[in-house]
């Protein structure tokens, strides 16, 4: 709702919604009355809108999107009616104005803000575009370049940013309702034809269709495959060539484009299933609601490698004081540094730079060698190599020397947590955080509690990825977790694609043509291949274990490619070499070629395997990949590792690069249909009797079977039917 008061001469609206203040249907019929009665009340002179609770507004209600009335053209008349008042309207903007609370804003006469308030555009992260005439007002105020770059990225600006860009007219740092109740006094009678912005041309720039080509080629190059950044661009360029009653019309026809595509529901399914992870539940009944965490005052890193050296420096920038820790004196120095150039170019990005950071200050960042210094942190996290007996061995260690409420955690990346836990005595505080490289760049973390681990644990843990900036997404205990588990069935099928027929560039075309930023033998090439082969080997799927005898192409009766470990055998790890599954121009090197050495070597291979070669099209590569993974996040959500599709969702699109406009493997199996993946695994497991991974999850089978029910009522489904399962 939007409360109407009248104390002096200016009334005063409040946006009220809590917790965000979002322009719900009957805010915006609340927002219309007070402006009539304002209008309508003599003794008003001025009028001033403001938000509850020390936020103005979040924007339009997204959920009203969905809602049978939608929402869609409700905002923009609202937007007119605020301009046309003829008495002065002024903004009274803390907390945020985004989206739809800044178009609200951008139809009051004047702007001011808190000085923490923060402003935006975002709608083209929700697949949506500014469509309550704020690319056509937005132009106007700021110019057409800055105005491009906020509505095209839809980032948030801080106040004071605001300010240099005209954005608002004032910033305070005390209250700021008076001083909008200030400045409303003082505006009253001043004519507001220049402060209609409507009416105001947008600004020139030199040679503007010259800057607008080179803006859209920009926009095309990262918005891979995504609609809205470049509806948002052309909503802008009609700013630029048409009058603003042209522009508006414009505008909505494109948001309604946006409205109605897929990618916008995906992308809304996206924005709620990031913020439904946060409610995590394990099946032993602890959850958010009833655990709460332990405060982290001080933390350790064990491991300086490239994952402990991106978790120090996520640390550090979570201003959570730290000890790192090393075996030797060689690696503690080389990590140190290596540590520090990562903080040093953080700092550089950063208003304050390494004063804020503050890293060397010993009392905040400690390099040593010494575990004795591990006695009173409230926190450790093991980063070191990914060996069972070695986490087990410092595992024994920090339970002998950690204070006996230390929470114990562990980035392994598919380890066995119970067993990890085994080593210590308190399981309970023992538990999976597994960051992604690079650490203090990627968003997710994926938590793992064991058998043991306590409610208090993983709240902690939850906590700590809210301080990382991070999103963090409870999971259960198995070989993989969630990410990785999903993601062997998925490489396995792009190597058996290879062994048929097919060629790395051609795979990984298909899957960066559906929108994954980078395909899978060029992601295998940047990881490494020999972190794979090596856990094979300890698996005992290769090298010196494998029994005699054991065929080629077969593993425990089931198929099983020897290419990656042939590739291993011959140096080829990838671009730490200069070579794997393509050909780089110098160890360490970047730029991916088809290596013609490797179409040979895979002709040679189907060779000696009797494999006639075939041409595989698109649409198998996509489907095995795609569907073999999703076929696992059923199984995954059957046996209660994962609390709902959400989730799988989630870690997807913040930690193995899925294109976030397809919302998610899940979300993508739902907008596919279930009885079609279905029946294309069935089809192809048909084919291949062999793999495992490609035989329909008895969950999925009985999600088609039921009818196909939407997303949200698949786990409903499960409770029934886990006995069968
Ligand atoms: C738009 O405006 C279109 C117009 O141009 C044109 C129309 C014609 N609606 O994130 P939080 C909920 S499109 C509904 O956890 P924070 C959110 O789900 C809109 N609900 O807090 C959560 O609910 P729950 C453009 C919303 O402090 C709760 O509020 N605007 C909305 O970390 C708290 O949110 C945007 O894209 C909404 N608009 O971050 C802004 N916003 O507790 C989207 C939030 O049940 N919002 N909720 O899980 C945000 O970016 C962040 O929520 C914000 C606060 C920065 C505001």
């Amino acid at each position: 709702m939007a409360q109407y008061a009248r104390g002096s001469a200016v009334a005063v609206i409040r946006l009220r919604n809590p917790p965000v203040n979002a322009l719900s249907r009957a805010v915006l019929q609340a927002l219309e009355d007070g402006l009539k009665k304002a209008d309508a009340d003599p003794s008003v002179k001025a009028v001033m809108i403001c938000g509850e609770n020390g936020k103005f507004s979040a924007g339009a209600d997204i959920r009203g999107f969905s809602a049978p009335k939608r929402l869609g053209g409700a905002l923009g008349p609202i937007v007119s009616l605020i301009e046309s008042s003829e008495k002065p309207v002024v903004a009274a903007i803390e907390g945020v104005a985004l989206g739809g609370g800044l178009e609200v804003a951008l139809g009051c006469h004047y702007r001011v803000a808190h000085v923490k308030a923060r402003m935006g555009l975002p709608e083209v992260t929700l697949g949506l575009l500014p469509g309550a005439e704020g690319t056509q007002r937005l132009p106007r105020l700021i110019g057409v370049p800055a105005a491009l770059d906020m509505i095209t990225t839809g980032k948030h600006i801080p106040a004071t940013e605001a300010l240099k860009l005209g954005l608002v007219d004032e910033i305070v740092e005390e209250n700021t309702i008076e001083a909008a109740i200030r400045l409303a006094n003082k505006v009253i009678g001043q004519p507001l034809g220049p402060r209609r912005l409507s009416l105001k041309p947008v600004p020139k720039v030199p040679n503007m269709e010259a800057f607008l080509d080179e803006a859209l080629a920009k926009v095309k190059r990262q918005a891979r495959g995504c609609l809205a950044p470049e509806l948002c661009f052309q909503a802008v360029r009609a700013a630029t060539r048409s009058p603003f009653a042209e522009g508006v019309r414009r505008e909505r026809e494109l948001f309604q484009v946006l409205l109605s595509s897929g990618q916008a529901q995906a992308l809304q399914y996206a924005f709620f299933a990031e913020r439904a992870v946060r409610r995590w539940a394990t099946p032993g009944g602890a959850s958010w609601s009833s655990a709460a965490p332990q405060p982290v005052r001080r933390a350790a890193v064990i491991g300086l490698g490239t994952m402990g050296r991106g978790i120090v420096t996520s640390l550090v920038k979570a201003n959570i004081p730290l000890v790192a820790l090393e075996q030797d004196l060689e690696n503690l120095n080389k990590g140190r540094k290596a540590v520090m150039l990562l903080l040093e170019r953080e700092a550089m990005k950063m208003e304050g730079g390494a004063q804020v950071l503050d890293f060397h200050n010993p009392a905040r960042l400690q390099f040593t060698v010494d575990f004795d210094l591990l006695r009173d942190v409230d926190l450790v996290i093991e980063a070191v190599f990914e060996n069972m007996a070695l986490k087990k061995e410092i595992f024994h260690k920090l339970s002998k020397i950690c204070k006996p409420g230390a929470l114990l955690c562990t980035n392994t990346s598919a380890l066995n947590i119970d067993e990890i836990a085994s080593a210590t005595n308190r399981p309970q505080q023992v538990i999976g955080t597994h960051f992604f490289s690079p650490a203090h760049v990627m968003r997710l973390l994926e938590i793992i509690y064991g058998r043991h681990t306590s409610p208090t644990a993983i709240a902690t843990a939850m906590q700590l990825a809210t301080a990382l900036k991070k999103v963090g997404v409870v999971v259960g205990n198995c070989f993989g977790f969630v990410g990785n588990r999903m993601m062997f069935p998925y490489v396995q099928q792009a190597v058996f694609l290879l062994e048929e027929g097919s060629r790395p560039d051609a795979v990984d075309q298909v899957l960066e043509d559906f929108g994954f930023k980078i395909g899978p033998f060029r992601m295998s090439d940047l990881a490494g291949l020999d972190v794979g082969w090596r856990s094979r080997k300890d698996q005992g799927l290769t090298g010196p274990s494998l029994p005699a005898g054991t065929p080629a192409r077969q593993r425990h009766g089931q198929r099983y490619s020897p290419l990656p470990d042939l590739l291993c055998e011959r140096g080829r790890f990838g671009q730490k070499t200069g070579k794997g599954w393509y050909l780089y121009e110098k160890a360490g090197g970047r730029t991916a070629t088809p290596d013609p050495w490797l179409l040979n070597f895979l002709s040679q291979y189907r060779d000696t395997h009797g494999i006639r070669t075939r041409f595989i099209d698109q649409e198998e590569i996509l489907e095995r990949c795609l569907f073999s993974l999703i076929n696992e996040g059923f199984a995954i959500l059957a046996e209660g590792i994962a609390s709902g599709p959400e989730h799988l969702d989630v870690i997807y699109i913040n930690g193995y690069g899925w294109p976030k406009h397809r919302g998610g493997p899940m979300f993508y199996a739902s907008t596919v249909g279930l009885p079609r993946v279905l029946a294309k695994l069935q089809k192809y497991s048909e084919a291949h009797p062999d793999v495992p991974g490609l035989q329909p999850s008895a969950f999925l089978k009985k999600l088609a079977a039921v009818g196909n029910p939407p997303l949200k009522e698949w786990m409903s489904y499960l409770s029934q039917q886990s006995s069968k399962l």
